[in-house]
């Protein structure tokens, strides 16, 4: 039966090996774990180039796979798993259930909360799917008007949530500006900002992932798409189709890579979803919020280079922080996407602003570095992050329905497949 030379022996498995990890290399999951902050310990993680996540109360947390954890036992560098504690409450006060995710949002209980608010407000909400992910769940976007139901010719104004699953609190930002809208319609300021606008609010671009989030990997960030290689995910936030690919420092051509930009533009349904809503309508302005870094990103995002309409996105970007500083205090960094944070190709903000001209804006919600949470937004976290972004979201409005003119109108008439730039036409001048 059995090969009787050892080299044999060693040779099948060797080809076994081979042939298992060619078909199904397991999926690269990793643990968080952490351990003592000494200054060994954190040599040994800086030189094997751990992804750290953050220091709490005298420990260095990060991400180990099989190999990290070995070469902790080898340099006798005690570890603790942590992976389990992280929900979204900061290590050492309560853990949260099993497959809960306690005050933040997951699928079904967004669903429900949507559906909620439309039933609650049947004239100024209505939700929509716009789509489906892969894994079948409904992508939901809530419309925000007096008339919700009919498309009238008001402003119209887009805010999209977490498109990288363990984003969390980039759901509950958007979600909690509708939430808002709607339970403040009597205050006159607000009235006024509704009934003249047509506000589009996709909480949950990437559902999917956000579960898998939940109950598998709190680190996950792509979609779940089973890639040709074995691997998963496709980056949602490098699918989009402007400039899509333009090098592999702003996206990946490897399907394991966390920021793999899959096989074309908008190969994925999540990306399709936000696109065929886009292009429905004519949104004069746009946010999509992330996290974490507190900084307010606009296009480019594929190139350093100034986008032409540079100025006017500075502007805006400079009230918006300005605005969200008045609140709580934090300091929120704005700039060119490409040169304040890093190069990304693909990415969502770029395509609507290369393909309408539209201020467009990615908000990396707080907190700012790893140290003080990274990912791990507290529950305690959420509404002060969505208190000082509010005044943010309402000025973008604002400023979207003063500079909507006569153009307006005519933006509408704009049909899929609308030349790039052609938009660009509609934005005021600076
Ligand atoms: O890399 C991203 O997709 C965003 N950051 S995150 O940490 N949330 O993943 C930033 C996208 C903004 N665009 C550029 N920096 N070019
Ligand atoms: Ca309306
Ligand atoms: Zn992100």
């Amino acid at each position: 039966m059995f090969p009787k030379k050892p080299i044999l022996l060693f040779l099948l498995a060797a080809v076994l090996l081979l042939f298992l990890s060619g078909r199904a290399p397991s999926p690269d999951i990793k643990e968080i774990i952490s351990v003592e902050k000494t200054p060994a310990a954190e040599r040994a993680l800086r030189e094997r180039d751990f992804d750290l996540l953050m220091e709490w109360e005298g420990r260095i947390y990060a991400l180990a796979g099989p190999a990290e954890l070995d070469a902790l036992a080898r340099l006798r560098i005690p570890y603790q798993f942590e992976t389990h504690k992280f929900s979204p409450q900061i290590p050492g006060r309560t853990i949260l259930q099993d497959g809960m995710n306690g005050e933040y949002h997951s699928y079904l209980e967004l669903e429900k909360d949507l559906l909620a608010l439309e039933k609650t407000y049947p004239q100024q909400a209505k939700v929509y799917a716009i789509g489906s992910s892969l894994e079948q769940r409904k992508i939901y976007a809530i419309k925000i008007s007096d008339n919700a139901a009919s498309q009238e010719p008001e402003t119209e104004v887009l805010f999209l949530g977490c498109h990288h699953a363990r984003e969390w609190i980039s759901v509950e930002v958007p979600f909690l500006l509708a939430k808002y809208l709607l339970e403040h319609y009597s205050d006159p300021a607000v009235k006024s900002l509704v009934d003249r606008s047509e506000i589009w609010i996709v909480p949950m671009v990437n559902p999917d992932g956000l579960e898998y989030t939940i109950h598998q990997y709190r680190y996950w960030r792509k979609n779940r798409r089973l890639n040709a290689d074995g691997s998963y995910g496709i980056d949602l936030n490098r699918n989009y189709g402007w400039n899509w690919g333009y090098d592999n420092t702003g996206s990946s051509p490897n399907p394991a890579s966390e920021v793999y930009r899959g096989t074309a533009a908008f190969s994925e349904p999540e990306t399709q979803a936000v696109r065929g809503l886009f292009l429905q309508h004519a949104f004069r302005a746009m946010i999509s919020f992330h996290s974490f870094a507190q900084v307010i990103l606009y296009p480019w995002g594929y190139t350093e280079t100034p986008a032409d309409q540079d100025a006017l996105l500075n502007r805006i970007a400079a009230t918006m922080a300005q605005r969200i500083r008045q609140i709580n205090g934090r300091s929120y960094v704005f700039g060119g996407a490409g040169s304040v944070l890093y190069v990304t190709n693909g990415d969502t903000t770029d395509w609507t602003y290369g393909l309408a001209g539209i201020p467009s804006y990615t908000i990396e919600l707080p907190p700012v570095d790893e140290l003080r949470g990274g990912f791990f937004n507290a529950e305690t976290d959420i509404q002060p992050i969505f208190r000082e972004n509010l005044p943010a979201m309402l000025y973008l409005v604002d400023w979207a329905i003063q500079t909507s003119g006569a153009g307006a109108a005519e933006s509408r008439e704009k049909k899929p497949g609308t030349s790039p730039g052609a938009g660009k036409k509609i934005l005021q001048k600076d």
